[in-house]
Formats: C-alpha cells, sequence, structure tokens
C-alpha cells in the first residue's frame, strides 16, 4: 500500500525540545477500537505494536512511555482484545496503537478469530500507519504465525521493525543467537529493516535505544 500520508510531512515542524523526545512527555489513553468502524478519524501519524499474544506489548508501551499501568497487562494471553489509542502532545502528531495479539490466546475462538481479523485489516489498509514494531519473544524466536504477518507487511509495504522482547529472561549468549538467527530470516522479508532490537521492559534494556528510533521516525517526516 502506499499513501501520501506515509510521505515527509511539510506542514509540521519537530518541537524545538526535540533531544528529550514524545516519551518524555504526558501520555494519555485516547480510545478502545473494536472494529474498523471505530478508528480515530485518520491524521496523525500511527506506530503499532503487533505480535504473539502475551509477547509483551502493551508492557512495552507502558517502558516506552514511562508509566506503570497505562496499558493494560496480564499473564493471560489474549488480555487486549481492541486497538488502543495513545497519544501525547508531541508535534508531528502521533498514535502509539497496542493491538491484540495473534496466535493463541486464552479466549474464545470466535473472539479470537474477531480480533485476528482486525488486526489484520488494520495493518493492511491503515493510510497513516507508518511503521510496525514487530514483537517477538527472545526466548522462542520467529514462529509461523509470525511469517503470516510478515508477509502480510511485506504485501501491504508496510515497514516494520523487529523488537525482541523479555530479552531479561534468557542469557546474553541465547540472546545473541536469537539475534542472529532473527536477522537471516529477516532477509526474506522486504518490507523488514535488517537491524533488530532486543529489549525488556523489566531491566529497561534497549528502551532508550527503541525511544530514540521512534522519535528518528517521527523526525523524518516532519
Ligand atoms: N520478564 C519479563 N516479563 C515481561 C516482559 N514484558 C512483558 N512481560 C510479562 O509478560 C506478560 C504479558 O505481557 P503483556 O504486556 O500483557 O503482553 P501482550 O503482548 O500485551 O499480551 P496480549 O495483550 O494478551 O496479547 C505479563 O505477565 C508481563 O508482566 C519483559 O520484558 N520481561
Ligand atoms: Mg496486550
Amino acid at each position: 500500500m502506499t499513501s501520501a500520508a506515509r510521505e515527509p510531512r511539510t506542514d509540521t515542524k519537530v518541537r524545538e525540545d526535540a533531544a528529550s523526545g514524545p516519551f518524555t512527555r504526558p501520555w494519555r489513553f485516547l480510545k478502545s477500537v473494536p472494529a474498523l468502524e471505530f478508528l480515530p478519524e485518520a491524521g496523525p501519524f500511527e506506530i503499532a505494536l503487533a505480535g504473539r499474544s502475551n509477547v509483551g506489548k502493551s508492557s512495552l508501551i507502558n517502558a516506552l512511555i514511562r508509566h506503570n499501568s497505562l496499558a493494560r497487562t496480564s499473564n493471560t494471553p489474549g488480555r487486549t482484545q481492541e486497538l488502543n489509542y495513545f497519544l501525547t502532545d508531541w508535534q508531528p502528531p502521533f498514535y502509539l496503537v497496542d493491538m491484540p495479539g495473534y496466535g493463541f490466546a486464552k479466549a474464545p475462538k470466535e473472539k479470537v478469530a474477531a480480533w485476528t481479523s482486525l488486526v489484520k485489516d488494520y495493518l493492511r489498509g491503515r493510510q497513516t500507519l507508518v511503521r510496525v514494531l514487530l514483537l517477538i519473544d527472545a526466548r522462542h524466536g520467529l514462529k509461523a504465525v509470525d511469517d503470516e504477518i510478515m508477509k502480510l507487511l511485506d504485501g501491504a509495504g508496510v515497514t516494520f521493525l523487529v523488537v525482541l522482547t523479555k530479552a531479561d529472561k534468557i542469557t546474553p549468549k541465547a540472546l545473541a543467537h536469537v539475534v542472529a538467527a532473527t536477522q537471516l530470516a529477516l532477509k526474506a522479508h522486504p518490507a523488514a529493516f535488517p537491524e533488530i532490537m532486543a529489549t525488556s521492559s523489566e531491566s529497561g534494556l534497549g528502551m532508550e535505544a527503541l525511544r530514540s528510533a521512534i522519535t528518528a521516525i517521527l523526525a523524518e517526516r516532519a
């Protein structure tokens, strides 16, 4: 998918305090979107977090924005069941979008099918979606369901950055191994950034680098 919304913008300027980044600003929850018809009016850039259920999407949002609980998290896969929009007062304006997970979840089959369709339709069709952070559990690496989503993103022309999560749960050696294996697999995906990020929402590993990467995405479009 191509759209003017993904081109650099000329109508907004980066704030003068750009060095501090949007993640030092106060964030708030905007709305929950259970179906595409409830999406907010397209305008601000959107950066969405995708990944298997329980991979740590909501936790990563909280870690990025330095908030304990703005995005709801749980031990049970299937916690987030709608597209949840978060925003701050940054220029250019943008939304972080927390998404339901794909793959196994502890929820009724029909519900899982509905939110999986919602996720796929959103990823394929949202014009203002400028980047997907594709979260992969560092303990498990890429799975077949991730491949399916990566192919969808390749087909839609939506660039994605792979972010390994829960890096605190494995040894540095195992982490290096999964980083190398993942980077190799990404060569088959034209929409993937070749570099990936290793993070932990628990320890804060990689969080500043990810904040900078997101700030850079916005600066490119300012
Ligand atoms: N040790 C560790 N645990 C984490 C980390 N990130 C998330 N978790 C835990 O993993 C579980 C799932 O986290 P969530 O953030 O709810 O995951 P999610 O991807 O939003 O899950 P769904 O909304 O169900 O798809 C929770 O028990 C978190 O505390 C991390 O970096 N390290
Ligand atoms: Mg969640």
